[in-house]
């Protein structure tokens, strides 16, 4: 038994910010069907290729676990077949640009006439208000939504991160939205629409940003390096390269091998509560009580010479050895694990986290597995389905189309041509 067992969605989804969430109510149990358009689908399945006539790892990596049925959404039966979908499905959940759905004939008042008890999911780039019409994605969210303005270093220009907050982080937002009106469907009996603006998203993800700037009205951030280095702050808050969000600063710095190997680093917290143990695994271990040193706020205007002497002592260690070095005296470091070191780690194959997945075109691939465990409902990845490959059973299975009006259905062009699944 899997938590969202029972419970169908009309997947409406495309590119990466919808499909994310989509695919995690799949994961939690939830029947997806993927509404895709006749010989074309997601656009996804043929961006960055990289097996020649296959289904691209950026549409695989991110539909795992559905069905797929083709369906022209503008055509008259099209129309009709969609029209049972949003009858019989608990979700809807979709992210054409603004005014799509409604261009098609589906408002959100046509689609509560036909099924009251539907909950209709959106990501949108921005909310309501004057941008609410753009078409957005992950780079203008991630600069809408106060990212790049407080990424990168203060002397560079502004950057956006590879962690797609605005798509993936949305599409999470999104999820958290779907399965709390599920919750309160059970007892209004009632659906709603949820809505997730990437903008808004990945606002509430550079929270402690927001925090900095009303911080900054009132005094300079004294626990960003530019205040110990003497440099007078601005109106905003500022790109604090690789200084920590909160109050025990960091850094990233240099391991041995860095010379060669760009990730050859480590993330080095200096923890007031372990700085005693910090300063005898450096060897400085006067600095425990000499004036100046001793507490975390005569630091501050001297981080630079204290993380250029830790960093002296890393770059006599690999970034495993100083995690094996500080995890026992508690000090909070971090190697940084390139992606390849990721897809080879034993102990993230182990929890499920990244998986080997079969696909019957493309041959063994490794993707990104649930992030999130319930104890009470496990995940087992299934490959993404090709293009159209459930159209006939879901028109069967789900709809209830047999005989001549399934005929009609098929024969009428609003589905592409049946799919036979390569075999497996
Ligand atoms: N049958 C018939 N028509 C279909 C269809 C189907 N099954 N599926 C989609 N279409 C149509 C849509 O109705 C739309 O037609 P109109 O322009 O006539 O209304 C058309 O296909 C294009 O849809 P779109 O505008 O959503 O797609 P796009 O590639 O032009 O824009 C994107 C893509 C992502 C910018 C836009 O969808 C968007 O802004 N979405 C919301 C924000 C978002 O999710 N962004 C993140 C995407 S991940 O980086």
């Amino acid at each position: 038994m899997k938590a969202l067992e029972g419970v169908k969605v009309l997947d409406f989804t495309h590119v990466q910010s919808g499909p994310t969430c989509t695919q995690l109510l799949a994961w939690f149990g939830a029947d997806v069907i993927k509404v895709e358009r006749p010989g074309v689908g997601d656009a996804t399945r043929k961006q960055l290729v990289d097996v020649p006539g296959a289904d691209s790892l950026y549409f695989t990596m991110l539909n795992h676990n559905k069905r797929s049925i083709e369906l022209n959404s503008k055509n008259e039966t099209g129309k009709e077949i969609l029209t049972k979908l949003i009858e019989t499905c608990d979700i809807l959940v979709e992210n054409f640009a603004p005014g799509a759905l409604d261009r098609m004939g589906f408002s959100w008042e046509r689609i509560q006439e036909i099924n009251p008890r539907i909950i209709m999911a959106s990501v949108k780039g921005f909310g309501p208000g004057k941008y609410e019409d753009c078409k957005v994605y992950e780079n203008v969210a991630q600069c809408a939504g106060g990212a790049a303005s407080t990424t990168g270093f203060r002397d560079g220009p502004p950057l956006v991160t590879g962690a797609q907050i605005g798509d993936s982080g949305t599409g999470l937002h999104l999820c958290l939205g779907i399965v709390t009106a599920l919750y309160q469907r059970e007892k209004s009996g009632r659906g709603q629409k949820v809505l997730a603006p990437m903008q808004d998203g990945v606002i509430n993800l550079c929270r402690v940003k927001l925090r900095d700037q009303q911080r900054l009205e009132v005094g300079p951030l004294k626990e960003y390096s530019q205040f110990g280095e003497g440099v007078e702050f601005g109106d905003a808050t500022p790109r604090a390269g690789n200084d920590s969000g909160g109050g025990q600063p960091g850094r990233i710095l240099k391991c041995k091998g860095w010379e060669t190997d760009p990730n050859a680093y480590t993330y080095f917290i200096t923890q007031a509560a372990v700085w005693e143990k910090i300063c005898d695994v450096i060897d400085e271990p006067e600095w425990k009580t000499k004036d100046g040193y001793a507490t975390p706020g005569d630091r501050l205007d001297k981080l630079n010479e204290i993380f250029g002497r830790i960093e002296e002592w890393t770059m006599t260690k690999t970034k495993f050895e100083v995690m094996d070095i500080c995890n026992p005296l508690n000090i909070p470091v971090g190697p940084i694990l390139s992606t390849k070191e990721i897809i080879e780690d034993e102990g993230l194959r182990a929890t499920g986290t990244i998986v080997d997945v079969d696909h019957p075109e493309r041959g063994r691939y490794t993707t990104v597995g649930c992030p999130i465990k319930l104890s009470d409902s496990p995940v087992d990845v299934e490959r993404s389905p090709l293009l159209g490959e459930h159209t006939v059973e879901i028109l069967q299975q789900v709809l209830g189309y047999a005989g001549e009006d399934l005929e009609r259905v098929i024969g009428s062009g609003a589905v592409g041509e049946p799919k036979r699944v390569a075999a497996e």
